[in-house]
């Protein structure tokens, strides 16, 4: 049997994460090999390509800020790019910066095992690859891990069913049929307008109602582009210090300090921004008091109210579950008027559940609705979900399944105590999903590149988190987040939405600034809260020419 082969770094994953990693080891002199379960770049870009998929940070944020000419050379055409169009700009990152060269396609890696003799982890694929390597990074997303919906009968329906975050990349051609769409979240809300446009009906399962704003989306001017990019520097450092590295105004009062017309008059403006920032911060309590945050709620209910011509409709579609923003809040282009067309049903399937799919359709407690195909737009097992995808082993046999049985345990969400050289790029317990997933990426990848430096120039062959350090790191999580309304909704941020995971508030909620000085404060005092175990034996030294 031949020996697996050896490099200094596994880089799991291509999507944004994982391609800057790529680029930032490689300027180390690291050796990688790259594994991505898709085809091609993109991560869930590549995956998420249902109709109307698009992202609701601003183009112009949405992109790397590592490179200032990649920055001045790429143009967005519109304030919210498509998904074609994200995917043709990671297509265009990963072609300028030769970023394909060490990544393996069409390979899902399902194996991770810790060598502590050797001081390397073995690593395995679908496709019988084997390979050992210093590092392993874990860039695999936080929503990767598609969740079907755990409803009797899918194999039952005898027409076509579709996932939003596993579309066919030859599209589907929805002309004529009767559509049924079960999800109301960001994927379910972009999603069905389009779909309703082309479909002879569809009808809507909807369990949750969300709180969802317009986007207004539009092209974007060429001034207010060139005016971006002249100042980008400026605009990517006020990002780096934003709560959500997305550059809002913060605002100094509460939303019960003011009359209700001032109010109005302030979340008129907010719904106008067409960010999903403008409303959450519109005033500094929306969040943290519930008593604030109905009077958001309210507002976003009133104007639903203004949309919807049926009253039923309108009630229906308007959220009362959960305080406004604590589920992710969705923008959205013409989603509350969709239902106003006659082609468009909503079926609440919270009061009448659904029983399973028969051959012909969707049956509920109460009703069967025919349809010709199905859309599952019922998201993901976030966060979590792609870290414990493959079999993950650290120190003594310990399995990341057994040691996150009760919730993700991390230091800094970058680093679980007992898996020595795993690094999880926005992983639970980091700012993450609650920010701009651009900065966090680059945030995160920086400090790991800058950590891996370290440890080859002093020598270090492993570092650990410490259990101690884990802990303080799990308790500082979960009481920023107690101290906010989020607990109180079942989301995916908690682990809501899937049957058995249990429920941890997973993102760090403490903003990116703080956590972003949290982390330089960990690396300039040698990492604290880590153990540095001096290398096993002698390390390569590092050189450009090895990549
Ligand atoms: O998934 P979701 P998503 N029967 O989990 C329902 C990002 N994203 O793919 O709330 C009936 O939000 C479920 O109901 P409930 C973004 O961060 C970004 O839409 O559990 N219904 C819910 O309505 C987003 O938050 C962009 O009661 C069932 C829906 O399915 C995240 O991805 C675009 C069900 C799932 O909503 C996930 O969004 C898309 C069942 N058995 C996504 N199971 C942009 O950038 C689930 N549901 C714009």
């Amino acid at each position: 049997m031949t020996e697996p082969r050896d490099v200094d770094a596994v880089v799991v994953g291509a999507g944004f994460a994982g391609l800057y990693a790529h680029h930032r080891l490689r300027q180390l002199g690291l050796t990688l090999q790259g594994y991505e379960a898709a085809a091609d770049v993109g991560g869930t870009w590549w995956w998420n390509r249902y109709p109307g998929a698009r992202c609701d940070v601003e183009s112009m944020d949405y992109c790397y800020s590592f490179s200032p000419d990649l920055e001045q050379e790429w143009t967005w055409s519109e304030r919210y790019a498509t998904q074609p169009e994200i995917l043709q700009y990671v297509n265009h990152v990963a072609d300028r910066f030769d970023l394909r060269r060490d990544i393996q396609f069409e390979t899902r890696v399902t194996a991770a095992a810790w060598d502590d003799a050797a001081q390397r982890w073995h690593i395995a694929t679908d496709r019988g690859d084997s390979v050992t390597a210093r590092f392993c990074i874990m860039a695999t997303g936080c929503l990767s891990a598609a969740k079907q919906p755990e409803i009797d009968g899918i194999d039952t329906f005898r027409g076509p069913t579709f996932h939003t975050g596993r579309w066919p990349h030859e599209g589907v051609d929805f002309s004529g049929l009767r559509v049924g769409v079960i999800g109301t979240g960001s994927s379910g809300i972009q999603s069905i307008p389009v779909i309703a446009r082309q479909a002879a009906h569809v009808t809507v399962f909807q369990r949750t109602p969300n709180f969802s704003m317009p986007a207004k989306n539009a092209p974007l001017d060429p001034e207010s582009v060139a005016a971006r990019k002249a100042r980008y520097r400026e605009h990517r450092q006020a990002m780096r210090e934003s709560r959500a590295g997305v550059v809002v105004p913060m605002p100094e009062e509460s939303a019960l300090s003011v009359d209700a017309d001032a109010r109005e008059t302030r979340f008129a403006a907010a719904w106008e921004t067409g960010t999903l920032y403008g409303m959450v911060s519109a005033y500094n309590d929306l969040l943290i008091d519930r008593d604030a945050n109905d009077t958001a709620a309210e507002y976003v209910r009133s104007r639903i109210r203004d949309i919807v011509a049926d009253p039923e409709v309108a009630e229906r579609l308007s959220p009362r579950n959960h305080p406004f923003g604590t589920k992710r809040p969705c923008l959205d282009t013409e989603y509350y008027a969709t239902y106003n067309r006659d082609n468009v049903t909503l079926v609440d399937v919270r009061s009448t559940p659904i029983v399973e799919l028969t051959a012909a359709g969707v049956r509920t407690t109460t009703d069967e609705y025919a349809v010709d195909a199905i859309v599952f737009a019922t998201g993901f097992d976030a966060m979590s979900g792609p870290l414990l995808g493959p079999d993950i082993t650290g120190v003594g046999g310990t399995t990341l399944r057994d040691k996150w049985a009760a919730g993700p345990r991390t230091y800094l969400g970058i680093a679980t105590a007992g898996f020595p050289n795993l690094f999880t790029v926005t992983g639970p317990g980091s700012p993450s999903v609650l920010v701009n997933m651009l900065v966090a990426i680059e945030q995160h990848v920086d400090w790991v590149a800058a950590c891996i430096a370290f440890l080859r120039e002093r020598g270090v062959g492993a570092i650990d988190a410490t259990v101690e350090a884990e802990d303080r790191w799990v308790h500082h999580v979960n009481e920023v987040a107690n101290l906010t309304l989020f607990p109180t909704a079942n989301s995916w941020y908690m682990g809501a939405n899937v049957p058995g995971k249990p429920r941890v508030f997973m993102p760090y909620i403490g903003g990116l600034p703080r956590y972003s000085k949290i982390c330089d404060d960990v690396a300039a005092d040698d990492y604290r809260g880590f153990t540095l175990t001096p290398a096993s034996a002698p390390e390569p030294a590092p050189s450009a020419s090895r990549t």
